[in-house]
């Protein structure tokens, strides 16, 4: 059944597929590699396409249909918000190690993929940890603008966290999101790393209508409503306008 399952889950774009257990049930675990190209601009890659909470959803509502078509009586998919935490599944299900910039790296993928996956009643015996593992380098400790990655992950060090967060930032937070340079996420601890070297395809629907910078100029003017219709399916676009018209501010002040 697994290979039926990694099969189908190919044939929609998905090549990369585990298998883990969490809560007596079993998770089918996917990546969603998105990385295409670095762009100038000021959005971290993994914020340039339609949010990836509804390009995740919507594959891994496919893979739950031919769950419960092949027998499963339950099957139910997750990204982000679930029970679970997604790395440690990824992990568990052998595809990938963690890196010292506290992400998941997969040996084919490098880390620039998300992470969804299906928790279902089917029995599906458990793949394991995969060999192999972060070289260490430590070029994403020595990169990172906040020193974030020097013991274990700091959230509070972390501009890609300061970027999200609402309300006023402190002065140390502005200068730290201003150095970063990124109105929403970072990427510098995935750009230096060397797992990310290769050349790597991401799944089409990370390609299309793609925005690579926030201006004053798409926000100008936009009620919240306006600004959810128009920018509403981007990542960057869940914290609201405010939040990305302050960071709009610090970074071009
Ligand atoms: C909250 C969150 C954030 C917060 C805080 C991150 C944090 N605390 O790690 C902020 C906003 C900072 C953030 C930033 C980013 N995030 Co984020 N984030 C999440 C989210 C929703 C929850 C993470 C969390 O807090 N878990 C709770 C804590 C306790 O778990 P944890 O930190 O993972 O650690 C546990 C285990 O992983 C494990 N563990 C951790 N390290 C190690 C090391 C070893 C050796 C071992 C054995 C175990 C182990 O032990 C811990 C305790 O159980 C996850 C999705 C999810 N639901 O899991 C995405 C997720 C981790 N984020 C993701 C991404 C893409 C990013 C960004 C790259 C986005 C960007 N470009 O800005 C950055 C990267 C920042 C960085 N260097 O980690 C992806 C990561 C994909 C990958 N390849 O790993 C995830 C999985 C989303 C997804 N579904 O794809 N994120
Ligand atoms: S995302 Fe940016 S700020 Fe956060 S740990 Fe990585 S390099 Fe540091
Ligand atoms: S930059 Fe080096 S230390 Fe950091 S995650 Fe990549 S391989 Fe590991």
């Amino acid at each position: 059944m697994k290979e039926k399952i990694r099969a189908f889950a190919a044939g929609i774009g998905i090549n990369e597929v585990g298998f883990t257990e969490y809560g007596g049930q079993s998770a089918v675990v996917c990546l969603f590699p998105y990385f295409s190209e670095y762009r100038p601009g000021n959005l971290s890659v993994y914020a340039y396409s339609t949010d990836y909470h509804i390009i995740v959803r919507d594959k891994l509502k496919l893979i739950c249909d031919f769950l419960l078509e092949s027998g499963a009586s339950r099957a139910e998919g997750f990204a982000d918000i679930g029970p679970s935490i997604d790395k440690d599944l990824a992990y568990h299900a052998g595809l990938g190690f963690y890196g010292k910039n506290s992400l998941m790296i997969n040996p084919r993928l490098g880390s620039y993929f998300f992470i969804g996956y299906v928790l279902t009643d089917m029995r599906l015996e458990p793949d394991s940890p995969v060999e192999g593992g972060c070289l260490g380098c430590g070029r994403c400790v020595a990169a990172c603008p906040g020193n974030a990655l020097e013991n274990g992950f700091c959230e509070e060090r972390c501009a890609s966290a300061i970027s999200q967060k609402k309300g006023e930032l402190t002065a140390d937070e502005a200068a730290l999101l201003k150095k970063a340079g990124y109105v929403f996420g970072c990427d510098i601890c995935q750009k230096v790393c060397p797992h990310n070297d290769a050349a790597f395809s991401p799944m089409p629907e990370f390609l299309q209508d793609r925005i690579f910078t926030v201006t004053e100029d798409m926000l100008d003017g936009l009620s919240n409503r306006e600004f959810r219709q128009r920018y509403g399916r981007y990542a960057f676009a869940w914290r609201g306008k405010s939040v990305l018209v302050r960071n709009l501010k610090i970074l071009n002040g």
